[in-house]
């Protein structure tokens, strides 16, 4: 009986209980983030998925291309990133992509089943010279039936505004780690910056797209900090991208050794716990993952992938594998993430 019974439950959570965002949470403290983090992988792992049912359709996950706009020579000091002038990694400096270089790659990414087309730029920030190229990609992107999102670095407010007008959907820009290790791996600017131009997003009714990087070097109480930092703004990112560091090298964090997978796998599972209506990205490092170790992600509630040969400079997992992956594992590409939206 008692087995029934389960499996009862279980079609309920399923099937009847809807998403209701009253249950949200947004005070959560970094020592219950922390108390998550030992309960058992499997525990975690089942709570997350049952969570994410009760958001998102089963056995679908969005699929984004990225492309950069504006590549290297970045005046950043980031100690991950292959695009910072500072190092010397394989990653030239490039001026910013002509329109029509832009629209051919996006109608590429939409005829191999993208929603979402993000570009990125190596800046510190915009100039709002850059800003109107990047406003006009966006309005182009748009026009081909694509969601757009862009990662441009900092924003002043009038600049969040005038991307919203250009009909912006997505803004990227992650917190990356807590607050304190944000300092160790980057010096030329602060975590109060990041959180201003979050703040800037969402004040101009761009969705937020913000996440993290793990396997920096960084302490589980790290992590845990970047997660309640994330659950703790007045509202959740609509999107929360999950990095794995591809150690690039001529990089400071060349070095770093491999993180681990059942880490990376609570963290997905605990950050779709804390914020079961986002939509968590297995991001950066997915060419380098095992199928089994993407399924599992996939089990923790991740929903969406970047798609394509590339990520901005680094590679990432060709549309063979993933197509295989996908098919493999029963899941359908979807459109529209969200449900009910
Ligand atoms: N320049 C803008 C900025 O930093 O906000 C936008 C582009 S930047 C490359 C976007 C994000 O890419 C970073 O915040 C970081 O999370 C991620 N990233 C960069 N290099 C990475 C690496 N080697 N491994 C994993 N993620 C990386
Ligand atoms: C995010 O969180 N991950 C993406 C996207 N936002 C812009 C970037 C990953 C970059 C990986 C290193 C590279 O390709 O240069
Ligand atoms: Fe520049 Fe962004 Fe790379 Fe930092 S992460 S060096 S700001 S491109």
């Amino acid at each position: 009986m008692t087995e029934s019974t389960n499996y009862a439950t279980y079609e309920n959570v399923e099937n009847t209980l809807s998403a209701n965002r009253d249950d949200l949470r947004y005070d959560w403290s970094v020592d219950e983030v922390t108390d998550l983090f030992k309960l058992p992988l499997m525990d975690l792992v089942l709570q997350a998925q049952l969570v994410h049912r009760r958001y998102f359709e089963s056995n679908k996950v969005q699929l984004s291309k990225l492309i950069s706009v504006k590549t290297g020579g970045c005046p950043e000091d980031c100690f991950y990133c292959p695009q910072s002038g500072h190092y010397h990694t394989d990653v030239a400096a490039e001026k910013i992509l002509a329109l029509n270089e832009v629209m051919k790659q996006a109608k590429q990414a939409r005829d191999e089943g993208a929603s979402r087309f993000c570009m990125g730029a190596a800046w510190r920030n915009p100039s709002d010279k850059d800003l109107e190229e990047v406003c006009a990609m966006v309005e182009g992107v748009r026009d081909l039936g694509l969601e757009t999102c862009a990662t441009l670095g900092m924003l002043t407010e009038p600049q969040a505004k005038r991307l919203k007008q250009s009909g912006l959907d997505y803004y990227n820009h992650n917190l990356d780690t807590s607050e304190e290790y944000y300092s160790e791996i980057i010096t030329t600017r602060t975590y109060e910056s990041r959180l201003e131009t979050v703040n800037y997003v969402r004040g101009a009714g761009i969705n937020v797209c913000c996440g993290g990087i793990l396997g920096m070097g960084e302490k589980r109480a790290d992590r845990a900090e970047l997660l309640a930092n994330l659950a703790n703004m007045d509202e959740h990112p609509e999107s929360v991208p999950i990095n794995m560091l591809i150690p690039v090298a001529g990089t400071p964090l060349e070095d770093q050794p491999r993180f681990d997978s059942i880490e990376f796998v609570s963290t997905i599972a605990i950050a779709k716990m804390m914020m079961p209506a986002s939509v968590i990205r297995l991001s950066a490092g997915r060419e380098k993952m095992s199928d089994e170790l993407q399924a599992l992600c996939f089990l923790a509630g991740a929903s969406s992938i970047f798609v394509g040969e590339k990520l901005l400079t680094a590679p990432n997992s060709g549309p063979t594998r993933d197509n295989d992956l996908f098919a493999r594992l029963g899941i359908n590409r979807d459109e529209r993430a969200v449900m009910g939206s």
